[in-house]
């Protein structure tokens, strides 16, 4: 177990206590701020993470199993409003009721009584945890493995599960990282299901869906991919969505005979390549789904990819291995230096030869990359990320860095020694012309006053300090995604 150093730019006990449960639902106006909210920014942060690692007695084992709790934060003549609220699902009802837990998470969480009350039990807890967007006059909380929640925006209140007028039956996964195209001004989204078997094996089926500005879905095309495959985010060009396969394993036993959660079952296959599979969005192109390959690696989060010349570039995060945690440990032991940094890579494929050319782009720990929404899908240059403090090795993500992708240049905002970052969300500033024009927002927890904030950069020039800091009385757990939407 890692302990308190002084070499260490963060104090892992401090860090710790940011994945405590928030029990608490809250709803006030922000009235602790530094600096000024820039009174043109106008409209609403909304943000997803687990919000209960614990019931009683029984913890999670993973804090990708924690109950989906939303934080809204409007923002409206420089003040600030703070809202969450947990999303009411089938399970978290169920759970708060009974006082334990009744539902096995993917990510290992069990049933109370052993191996015994859990095996077979192959129900998925849809715990509506890992982002939310609003989109078509629905807000909607998203977890890759089921279907979306619908809530209220004003309220926060869960209305029920979405099934975007018929399109999804009921378990259809959606997944939890839409893309907005912003020329076509589609919403574009995924669902992967596992299950198919040929006579080559087990078999992948990846249904895309695009929807208009109404929320309408107005194209919905399926494929098989051979293979198991764990993919959590994706990438859009003007014709094409991007899939890393990452190369994992999967061996079910575990998870039937209760012993463990699907995820805990998923192995990381170092000897295999990464798949890349690159699905045209146009049926009338003609163009078939091609499968290329990379060595291997492990991707969650692409940060943009666009089409050149024949070819296509996404940037994406790649770590080394699948990060697991060990058996029998609590995922708040994680000894950091031991697990492989995420670290920004860009991949070039050339659609024609089939090569793809990979390069690291910053060796630096990130995560959570962003870039100005105008640019989905199209060159870009500008990203930014949650990162490390420290240039090498693998740590909290306690700055944020931007990265000027057409001169190399980069600019570091930091929390450090006693703040840790989320994910920063990009909003760009009305009239705005600069790629760079706009707001970073993200959530702050703060390890020595074990309280949060709501920080804003000028994402222009983030090494000039935050334009205001907003102060939660309260802390919020380490979360995963949040969207802005101007209303
Ligand atoms: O066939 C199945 C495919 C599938 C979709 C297998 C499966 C059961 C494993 C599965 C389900 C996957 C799920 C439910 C994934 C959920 C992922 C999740 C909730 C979060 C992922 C977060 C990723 C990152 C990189 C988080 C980073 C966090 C930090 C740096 C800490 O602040
Ligand atoms: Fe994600």
């Amino acid at each position: 177990m890692q302990t308190k150093s002084t070499e260490l730019p963060y104090d892992i006990t401090q860090w710790r206590q940011g994945y405590r449960s928030q029990p608490q639902e809250y709803d006030y106006q922000i009235t602790e701020i530094d600096g000024q909210i820039p009174p043109e920014l106008t409209g609403t942060l909304f943000r997803n993470g687990p919000g209960l690692f614990d019931i009683n007695e029984d913890a999670v084992r993973h804090p990708f199993d924690g109950d989906g709790m939303i934080c809204r934060i409007t923002f409206k003549d420089g003040k600030a409003h703070f809202l969450n609220r947990f999303v009411q699902t089938e399970a978290y009802v169920a759970e708060k009721a009974a006082g334990k837990f009744l539902y096995r998470g993917v990510f290992g969480t069990q049933k109370a009584g052993g191996w015994l009350s859990n095996a077979f039990d192959v129900n998925l807890k849809n715990i509506a945890n890992t982002q939310v967007v609003y989109w078509g006059g629905k807000l909607l909380a998203l977890w890759e493995a089921a279907e979306p929640h619908r809530l209220d925006p004003k309220t926060l209140n869960t209305l029920g599960i979405e099934y975007l007028n018929n399109t999804l039956k009921p378990g259809d996964p959606f997944a939890a990282h839409p893309l907005f195209d912003p020329k076509q001004n589609r919403m574009v989204n995924f669902g992967l299901k596992a299950g198919k078997f040929d006579t080559t094996g087990l078999l992948t089926g990846i249904t895309i869906y695009e929807l208009d500005l109404d929320g309408k879905v107005v194209k919905e095309h399926s494929h098989t991919i051979p293979g198991f495959a764990f993919i959590h985010d994706f990438a859009i060009t003007p014709n094409y969505c991007i899939f890393f396969q990452n190369p994992v394993g999967f061996n079910p036993f575990p998870f039937l005979f209760g012993l463990k959660g699907a995820g805990e079952c998923v192995k990381f296959q170092p000897e295999k390549p990464t798949k890349i599979i690159i699905i045209p969005r146009n049926s009338h192109s003609g163009e078939k789904v091609q499968m290329l390959e990379t060595k291997s690696g492990f991707v969650f989060h692409h940060a943009n990819a666009f089409e050149h010349d024949g070819k296509i570039s996404i940037d994406s995060i790649a770590y080394a291995t699948f990060p697991e945690i060990e058996e029998g440990k609590d995922f708040r032991d994680t000894n950091f230096s031991s697990l492989s940094p995420g670290q920004l890579w860009r991949f070039e494929m050339d659609l024609q030869t089939r090569q793809v050319e990979s390069t690291l782009v910053e060796p630096r720990c990130c995560e959570f990359p962003t870039i100005n929404p105008a640019n989905v899908g199209y060159p870009y240059r500008y990203v930014y990320m949650g990162a490390a403090q420290t240039c090498n090795g693998n740590a909290p993500l306690q700055s944020i860095l931007k990265l000027d992708r057409e001169t190399g240049e980069q600019q570091l905002w930091t929390a450090a020694p006693t703040g840790y970052v989320n994910e920063p969300v990009f909003v760009p500033r009305p009239g705005g012309t600069q790629e760079d024009d706009g707001w970073l927002i993200a959530m702050i927890y703060d390890g020595a006053k074990d309280r949060s904030a709501v920080v804003v950069l000028d994402a222009a020039d983030l090494t000039k300090g935050a334009v205001a800091t907003l102060h939660l009385t309260h802390h919020i757990p380490y979360g995963l995604h949040g969207s802005w939407t101007d209303e």
